[in-house]
Parts: structure tokens; C-alpha cells; sequence
């Protein structure tokens, strides 16, 4: 027996799971196709152990055997449900009879799970935006309008829109500036466009900082580019050496610190007078330069690993070898950092653009495949 909500007059039952078509699916077999979907959320976290979702569906008394004794009742069963649902409106959407597929999105956040978004984040937008066409419509129009109802274009725009609320951008540097990640996501190669874009070309003098006194190839690589723009270049070897190339580095010059690229172990081994030093200098603007190719799980393991530099912003690169910016998205959402600058190739200066909100949001939502089904 499915427990009764005697207000609302319905059974109701909440399905914990990892997407909303995996609960539909479950709702449709366990409850039949009668089944209402009342709402999705988050999990609360005690039942966060069997989905990122619970999806909520309720089942009016005797139609349990799909609708069959519901037309033999006294009341007029429609009427009946018609009220029910009116006075949960826009919450309510019936589950449609037709087979549900994996491949078809059902819900806002289905889609944006498709487009490679942490399945937390997803279904908060997704309530986001049930939210914002709840107002719409409660503006436009003085009622309340079902979610299904409207225009894929709207509930596209209100997507984007609530998207773009989630996340910042500040592309611009301090006048000290780290960059720091892990091995090989193009910390030199941005620090040599940011001397060139953001000093150089403002007429701005430069002082180039190497802190990788490990790899000799990794100094010598820093201190040509170094030679070609005509900057003072500094391998400082210890934390007092880089304090003291700061301190010596003219007032008005932007000084670039690379720094070499850390693992987990490496990190943990050699990385410690480093990171402590960053942490405890709030006059310096540290960049986490990552790689907009990795794999969501990957890149928030190494966002958390940084955080022991307190970067204040994250400088993605390798834009050019993929068409999503969903991990992107991700982590600027979780982290609540700011983007600072986007790589898009190996070209110095020309491959670096101000990080801005339309190429992470438009790339998004492009990744959004029926939107005009997402909220069925
Ligand atoms: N396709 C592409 N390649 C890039 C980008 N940024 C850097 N690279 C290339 O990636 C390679 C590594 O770049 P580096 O700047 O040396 O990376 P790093 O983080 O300094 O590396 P380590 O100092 O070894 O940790 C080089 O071949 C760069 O040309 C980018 O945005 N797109
Ligand atoms: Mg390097």
C-alpha cells in the first residue's frame, strides 16, 4: 500500500534516483500510468545514498489499477482529479503513455545531465526555472501557467538565463599574479600571453617570476619568452627568493609567477612552502589554470587538491579541443570563483580571450538537445 497524503487526497510516493527519467520509468511500472508527477528536488541527504533526485509522484485512491475502478466511482473521478490538480498546478504533469527513452530528456535537468552538468547542480537549476516560469506566467498572465505549456523557446531562454545567474567572470589580473595547477594545463604558455596582453600591449612593464627550479627545461622555456619580450626574468628557487623578486620588481610592473606543475604526491611532497606562501599572501591574484578537456569527477578533485594555494580565480584552457563547457560551468558554480581568462590554443598572444558569460552559457545551451521536451 502506497502512503496516503490525506490533503492532498493523493498517494504519494517519492522515488530516489539518478535522473528524473529513471524515477518516471520506476513510477510508470510501480504506480501505473495515472502516476502524477508532484515535484523533483535534490536529495535530502539521508536518502542521497540511493540517487542525486527525489522525484515525487502521487496516485489518486483507486487508480492504483490504472484508472479502471477510478471510472466505475460515484464522483465524477475527472472532475475530481482536474481539481486536484488545479490546486497543485503547475507542480503536476501527468506522465504521458508512450514508452520513455533514455535518449529523450524529460526534464530541464535531464537535458543539462546529458550536456555533462554534476547531477546536483542540474536539478537545482531545473527547480530554478520551474521557478522563473512560475513567476512569468504569473506576471504575464495573473495565473499560474503548467510547465508543459509553454514555448521551448521561453523555457530555453530561462535556462540560459538562470545558467548565467550561477556562476561570475572577472577577466582582469592583479597587479601580482600565480598561476598554478596541474602538470602540462598550460600555465607558461598563459602566463606568456597574459605578459604580452595584459602588459606589454597596455604598455605595461613585465617581470617574469619561475618558481620550477625542478626542470631546467621548464626555467630556460620561461626565461626565453622572457628574453623575446625584453622582460626581467628571476628563477627564484625558494619562498624567500620569490618574496624578495616581488619585492625588487618595480612598483607599477605586472609580475608573473609560474609556478611548476603539481600532482596529488608532488604537491604534498614539494609543493608546501609554495602553497603557503600564496595562502598567505593576499596581495597576490592565483590563477588554477586547468584543462577544459577533463572529466568533471577528475576536475573537481583537482580544484579541491588547489585550494590549499586559495586561488582566487580559475583560468581555463584548451578550449579549443572540446565543444562543451559544462565542467567548466561546473566547477565555476561549485567553487564560486570567478573565470579570469580562456586558452584556446597553442598560439601566443592570439589564443587567450577574456573569460565571458555568452561562450560559457551559449556553448551550453546549444549541448541542450529538445529543450521543447525538457519539461514534459
Ligand atoms: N590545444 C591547446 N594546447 C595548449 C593550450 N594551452 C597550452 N597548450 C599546449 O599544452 C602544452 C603544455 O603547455 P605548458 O604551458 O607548457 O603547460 P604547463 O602547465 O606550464 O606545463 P608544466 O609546466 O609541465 O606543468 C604545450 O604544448 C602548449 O602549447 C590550449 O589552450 N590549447
Ligand atoms: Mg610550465
Amino acid at each position: 500500500m502506497l502512503p496516503t497524503d490525506k490533503n492532498a487526497r493523493l498517494f504519494v510516493k517519492s522515488y530516489f534516483t539518478h535522473s528524473i527519467t529513471e524515477a518516471i520509468e520506476q513510477a510508470r511500472v510501480e504506480m501505473g500510468p495515472d502516476a502524477l508527477l508532484l515535484n523533483t528536488r535534490p536529495a535530502p541527504p539521508e536518502g542521497a545514498h540511493q540517487g542525486e533526485y527525489e522525484v515525487v509522484f502521487g496516485l489518486r485512491p483507486g487508480a492504483e489499477d490504472g484508472g479502471a475502478r477510478a471510472e466505475t466511482a460515484a464522483v465524477d473521478p475527472v472532475q475530481d482529479l482536474r481539481k486536484q490538480m488545479e490546486q497543485i498546478r503547475e507542480m503536476v504533469s501527468r506522465i504521458g503513455a508512450g514508452p520513455v527513452t533514455a535518449s529523450r530528456p524529460h526534464s530541464v535537468a535531464d537535458a543539462l545531465l546529458n550536456a555533462g552538468i554534476a547531477p546536483r547542480l542540474a536539478a537545482e537549476i531545473d527547480l530554478a526555472v520551474q521557478q522563473r516560469l512560475r513567476n512569468r506566467s504569473a506576471i504575464q498572465t495573473g495565473r499560474i501557467k503548467s510547465i508543459g505549456d509553454w514555448d521551448p523557446a521561453t523555457v530555453l531562454q530561462e535556462t540560459e538565463s538562470e545558467i548565467a545567474s550561477r556562476f561570475t567572470v572577472l577577466p582582469e589580473t592583479g597587479r601580482i599574479v600565480a598561476l598554478v595547477g596541474p602538470p602540462g594545463s598550460g600555465k607558461t604558455t598563459a602566463l606568456i600571453k597574459l605578459a604580452v596582453t595584459q602588459g606589454l600591449a597596455a604598455r605595461r612593464r613585465v617581470h617574469l617570476i619561475s618558481t620550477d627550479h625542478y626542470r631546467i627545461a621548464a626555467a630556460a622555456q620561461l626565461e626565453t619568452y622572457a628574453e623575446i619580450l625584453g622582460a626581467p626574468f628571476t628563477l627564484a628557487e625558494t619562498t624567500t627568493a620569490l618574496a624578495h623578486a616581488i619585492e625588487s620588481a618595480p612598483a607599477e610592473a605586472l609580475v608573473l609567477i609560474d609556478t611548476p606543475g603539481y600532482t596529488a604526491v608532488s604537491l604534498e611532497e614539494s609543493g608546501g612552502d609554495l602553497t603557503g606562501f600564496l595562502r598567505s599572501r593576499q596581495d597576490i591574484d592565483t590563477h588554477l589554470v586547468l584543462t577544459a578537456t577533463t572529466r568533471l569527477a577528475d576536475l573537481r578533485r583537482v580544484v579541491d587538491l588547489f585550494q590549499s594555494c586559495l586561488p582566487a580565480k580559475l583560468l581555463f584552457t584548451h578550449l579549443d579541443e572540446t565543444d562543451s563547457t559544462a565542467a567548466i560551468f561546473s566547477e565555476a558554480a561549485r567553487t564560486e570563483k570567478p573565470l579570469s581568462f580562456f586558452s584556446t590554443g597553442q598560439v601566443v598572444p592570439e589564443d587567450l580571450e577574456p573569460a565571458s558569460k555568452a561562450r560559457v552559457t551559449q556553448s551550453l545551451v546549444l549541448e541542450l538537445p529538445q529543450p521543447c521536451e525538457a519539461v514534459a
